[in-house]
C-alpha cells in the first residue's frame, strides 16, 4: 500500500470512529441504547406481607442480601467485561459469550425481579383466561399445579421451576442455578409466565429441608393477574 493511500485511509477510519463515538455519546445522553445497568425492583409488598407462607426474615434476607448481591456482582461483570447490551433479553440471547459471573448474577437479578412480581399476599385461585389456558394444556388447574410442583421438587440442588409460553404453547420445566428460559442455551426456552425459586435460601429458615411443604404453601401466593398478563 502506498504511503499516501495509507494516510488517507487512516484519516477516514479515524473520522468514522469519531462519528460512531459521538453517536454513542448522544445515545447514552438520551438514555437510548445505554448499556444495561442491573437493579432490583422495589418489593411490591411489605417483607411480612407473605406471612405465614413465606416469613418476613426469609424475605428480608432474600431481597436485601441475596438479590442485592446479584445486582452488585452483575454490574461488576458488565463493567469488567465491557458488555454493551441494552437489555436483559439481549444479554440472555447471547449468554454463552459471557463469564459464569455474568450469567449467574444477571440471571439472579432478573429471576428475582420476576419472582417478587409473580407473588402477592392472598393470591387465590386462577380464573378466566389463565384457568382456561391451564386447563386446555394440562387437563385441569390441579393437574397443572401437580406437574409444576413435580418440576420444582425434581430440580436437584439449587434452581427454578418455570411455566413458559413457547411458540404459543404452555410448557413446564426447570433450570439449575440462576439460569432462566430467556437464556439461549437454557434447558427450557420461552417467555416466563410463572416461576418458583427452589434455592434453599428461599425457604430453609421456615421449612428446613421440607421443600415440598414450601411449594405447597407457595401456591397461596401466586399473583394470577400477573401470570395472565404474560399470556
Ligand atoms: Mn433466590
Amino acid at each position: 500500500m502506498d504511503r499516501r493511500k495509507f494516510i488517507g485511509d487512516s484519516v477516514k477510519a479515524a473520522a468514522s470512529i469519531t462519528v460512531i463515538n459521538t453517536a454513542a455519546a448522544n445515545a447514552a445522553s438520551l438514555n437510548f441504547l445505554a448499556p444495561l445497568r442491573c437493579a432490583q425492583i422495589p418489593l411490591p409488598y411489605a417483607a411480612d406481607a407473605l406471612e405465614p407462607h413465606i416469613d418476613a426474615r426469609t424475605m428480608d434476607i432474600h431481597y436485601n442480601r441475596h438479590h442485592a448481591a446479584y445486582v452488585k456482582n452483575a454490574n461488576e461483570a458488565i463493567d469488567t467485561e465491557k458488555i454493551q447490551v441494552e437489555s436483559y433479553e439481549a444479554l440472555f440471547a447471547q449468554i454463552g459469550k459471557y463469564s459464569a459471573k455474568c450469567r449467574n448474577n444477571a440471571g439472579g437479578v432478573w429471576n428475582h425481579n420476576f419472582f417478587w412480581k409473580i407473588m402477592k399476599p392472598a393470591g387465590g385461585q386462577p380464573s378466566g383466561k389463565v384457568a382456561e389456558a391451564l386447563t386446555g394444556t394440562f387437563g385441569s388447574v390441579d393437574a397443572f399445579k401437580e406437574k409444576f410442583s413435580a418440576a420444582a421438587m425434581g430440580r436437584f440442588g439449587s434452581g427454578w421451576a418455570w411455566l413458559v409460553k413457547q411458540n404459543g404453547q404452555l410448557k413446564i420445566g426447570s433450570t439449575p442455578n440462576q439460569d432462566n428460559p430467556l437464556m439461549s442455551d437454557a434447558e427450557i426456552q420461552g417467555t416466563p409466565l410463572l416461576a418458583i425459586d427452589v434455592w434453599e435460601h428461599a425457604y430453609y429458615l421456615k421449612y428446613q429441608n421440607l421443600r415440598k411443604d414450601y411449594i405447597a404453601a407457595w401456591w397461596n401466593l401466586v399473583n394470577w393477574d400477573e401470570v395472565a398478563s404474560g399470556l
